[in-house]
Parts: C-alpha cells; structure tokens; sequence
C-alpha cells in the first residue's frame, strides 16, 4: 500500500499563538487601589482575550467597599485579571492584575512570584487608597512606575505635586494615561520597561 509523506498542517497563525521568534517573557503586575482601573487597562492592552474574575459586587459588600468616588461600579476583581502583550517579535509581557479590595490582598504573594516590575494605577480622587499599595511594592523590593489613570472628574495636580504626596523617589517614573485606550495603556507597559532597563544599566549602589 501506498502512503503519502506526513506534511506539516499550517493552519492561518492565530492572534493567541506567539510567534516562534518570541525568546523573552515578562512577568508584569498592574497594582492599585479599588476601582482604579487595572481590569480596563489588562483588557484594553491585552492582544488575547483577557482572563478576568470580576463578580457583582452585592448589597453585602455595602459596608466592606468603599466605593466612594467610583459609585457606579458595578463589579470587581476577586482573584486577578491575565492578559499578554508582544512588545516585539522578541520580548513578551504577560499581566497580572491583581485584585484592589483589602480583603483580597492575600492573593497578592502569588501573583507577585517572579514578577520582574510593577504598574501602580492610581486616580487622583482617591490617592489614599495606594498608599499601602505602594508600601507593600517597596517591601517587597519590586521595582515599579506610578501611571495616573485621568477620569475626567479627577483633579489634575503637577508632578511633582503627585510625587510629595504619594512619598516617590525622584527615580520612580509617573506617567498619565487612560486605562480605556491600547496605545495609552501600551506606553505605560513601556515607561515600565525602559524603568527597569533603566536600573539594569546603573551602577550598583
Ligand atoms: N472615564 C474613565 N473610566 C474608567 C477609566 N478606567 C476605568 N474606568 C471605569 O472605571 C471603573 C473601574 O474600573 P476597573 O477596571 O474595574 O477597576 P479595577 O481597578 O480593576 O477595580 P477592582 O478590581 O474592583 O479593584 C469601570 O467602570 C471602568 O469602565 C478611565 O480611564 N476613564
Ligand atoms: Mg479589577
């Protein structure tokens, strides 16, 4: 009996599969304070469908969320959101967000093993709720950029302004951006990168 050769099925590449070139993968997680934003910005980035875990956010929850400032929110993050970004035919991102609520912060020790850097979102209505984000990232040693979610109800302050209030080292980069957009949320993920190519190539202290 005769058989044909095997021959290799290529099908049409699929958004979801990496090219073969890709040799570099980034863990990166997106911090914040609830209702921030950092589902949007995984999603909006995200070149695979994101992972999310949000669920409604019920009457129970009235007296354990604050949702002061963000009051038509209807769901949250309970354990992450997981999204992947190709920055080039090399270097790939994969995202992590974690969950905001206090309660959930538990969560965190996982999703922080192996990450390389850090994006804390913040809205300038409520930038109390980083404070304890921020800290948490300097225990840990994770280095990180501070991006400002702009709402459009949120007040506009200077830099440097942001950067007394939120106790930053000159260092740490702060940048705007709307969590809704690709190209915004995109250069965040790249103000992040050249952060940490930034200590990579300074002499060590
Ligand atoms: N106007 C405006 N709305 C935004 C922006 N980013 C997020 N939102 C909205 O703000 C709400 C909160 O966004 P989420 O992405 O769920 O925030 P989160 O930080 O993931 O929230 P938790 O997981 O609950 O901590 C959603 O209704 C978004 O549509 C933004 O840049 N501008
Ligand atoms: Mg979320």
């Amino acid at each position: 009996m005769d058989f044909r050769s095997s021959e290799a099925v290529v099908g049409p590449q699929s958004a979801d599969m990496l090219p073969s070139s890709a040799a570099t993968a980034v863990k990166v997680v997106i911090v914040g304070g609830f209702g921030v934003g950092k589902t949007t910005l995984v999603g909006a980035v995200s070149e695979i469908r994101p992972l999310t875990t949000e669920e409604t956010m019920t009457q129970a929850g009235a007296d354990v969320d604050d949702t002061a400032g963000v009051e038509r929110k209807t769901a949250t993050t309970v354990a992450m959101d997981f999204g992947r970004i190709s920055v080039n035919d090399e270097l790939v991102l994969y995202l992590f967000g974690t969950p905001g609520q206090q309660r959930f912060w538990f969560l965190w020790n996982g999703l922080f093993e192996g990450a390389l850097g850090a994006v804390v979102l913040v809205d300038t209505r409520r930038l109390e709720v980083s404070f304890d984000v921020i800290g948490r990232l300097e225990d840990r040693g994770v280095p990180f950029v501070v991006a400002v979610n702009t709402f459009p109800e949120s007040p506009s302050y200077p830099l440097d302004e942001l950067r007394a209030a939120l106790d930053l080292p000159d260092e740490v980069p702060i940048v705007q951006c709307d969590a809704r957009s690709r190209e915004s949320s995109r250069d965040v993920l790249m103000a992040l990168m050249r952060y940490l190519y930034s200590l990579t190539m300074a002499p060590a202290s």
